[in-house]
């Protein structure tokens, strides 16, 4: 008996038995009911991109629905421990934004803005949310401006979180003015792809011209790489449903579309709120399952803002119009 078990036991080494295990850990999600729900990038894993959804590591069908910070460089301090867990577990917030300018006293005139940026990733993944970096491009109208700074920022941001399943990159918030899908955004966002496909599958948005409209025009030129998604951006006293007109033509080519900023204001960030419109806009979006995040985290004096001015956290008497109404929006189950 004693021979035959080590004869099992030299038979299982030779063909390798535990290292095919070792594999199929890594292939094979973990079973779902070892997780809890709350567990949000436990139970979800890497992301990918399925015909025009998002889907999780069972390849079922998820929407993500967050916030974004407003730019880092002015209320950065507004993404801390504190507030994420506030989002994470009071609004059930999964996925959650940094919005890194690259203009406006940015990353191009300070490039220390990088560890920020990392230290937040840092404490979203520690919530256990997913997280977006975003390269926040605006004044600085066209991507390919900058283009080296961007390989050099994505090179390393792909290379460092190459395994972490919560971070999403965002490699051009909103080309605008003379920039057009076809002679400046693609050919950015090719360059930029190649790069972060040395290291991951993560998903990839990729913003699209007229600061982030035209999703229409990139659906009839595609990026000809998996897991892209196509960030349409709408403020709800600006757009409406021409602009649902157009994502509606994306979908029906086959692409994914990402919201990855939305207001409740106009364009400019202030004025209304404009809530009837803000609620035909999650009408629509939730039916199609696409992922939203809304402007923005922080007190400045604008209405887009979800807190009033001169709060310090995001407990609900700081909430403003916009705050109060998005919280619920996101707390509602779908
Ligand atoms: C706005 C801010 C505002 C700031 C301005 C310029 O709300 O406080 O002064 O940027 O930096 C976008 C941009 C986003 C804008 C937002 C509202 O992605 O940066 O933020 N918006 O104007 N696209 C459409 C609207």
């Amino acid at each position: 008996m004693k021979k035959f078990l080590i004869v099992c036991l030299v038979i299982l080494s030779i063909t390798g038995c535990g290292y095919n295990k070792k594999q199929e850990k890594i292939i094979n999600p973990p079973k779902k009911e070892t997780i809890e729900k709350n567990d949000f990038v436990s139970y979800n894993g890497l992301l990918r991109i399925n015909d025009t959804n998002i889907v999780n590591q069972y390849g079922e069908i998820i929407q993500l629905k967050g916030i974004s910070s407003h730019g880092i460089q002015w209320y950065g301090d507004y993404i801390n421990e504190e507030n994420l867990k506030t989002l994470k577990n009071d609004w059930g917030v999964n996925v959650f934004r940094i919005a890194m300018y690259t203009d406006e006293g940015g990353y191009l005139t300070d490039s220390s803005i990088e560890d920020k940026v990392n230290k937040y990733v840092e404490m979203i993944i520690k919530q256990d949310m997913y997280v977006i970096i975003d390269w926040h491009i605006l004044k600085d109208n066209d991507p390919m401006a900058n283009i080296d700074k961007s390989k050099q920022f994505f090179e390393r941001m792909a290379k460092k979180y190459k395994n972490v399943p919560n971070v999403i990159f965002e490699i051009c918030n909103e080309p605008n003015g003379n920039v057009t899908w076809k002679d400046n955004i693609k050919p950015y966002a090719e360059e930029i792809i190649k790069i972060i496909r040395k290291y991951t599958t993560n998903i990839i948005v990729v913003g699209t011209s007229t600061w982030s409209q035209d999703v229409d025009i990139a659906a009839d030129d595609p990026l000809n790489y998996s897991n892209i998604a196509y960030a349409c951006h709408f403020y709800a006293g600006t757009h409406t449903s021409w602009l649902r007109d157009k994502i509606d033509y994306a979908l029906n080519k086959k692409i994914a579309i990402f919201v990855t900023e939305w207001g409740t204001s106009s364009a400019d960030g202030n004025g209304g709120v404009f809530l009837d419109e803000s609620k035909r806009w999650l009408d629509y979006l939730n039916s199609k399952k696409i992922s939203w995040i809304n402007w923005s985290l922080s007190d400045k004096q604008e209405s887009s803002a979800i807190l009033k001015p001169g709060s310090t956290n995001i407990s609900d008497v700081n909430l403003s119009e916009s705050g109060k109404f998005i919280k619920e929006q996101i707390k509602k189950e779908v």
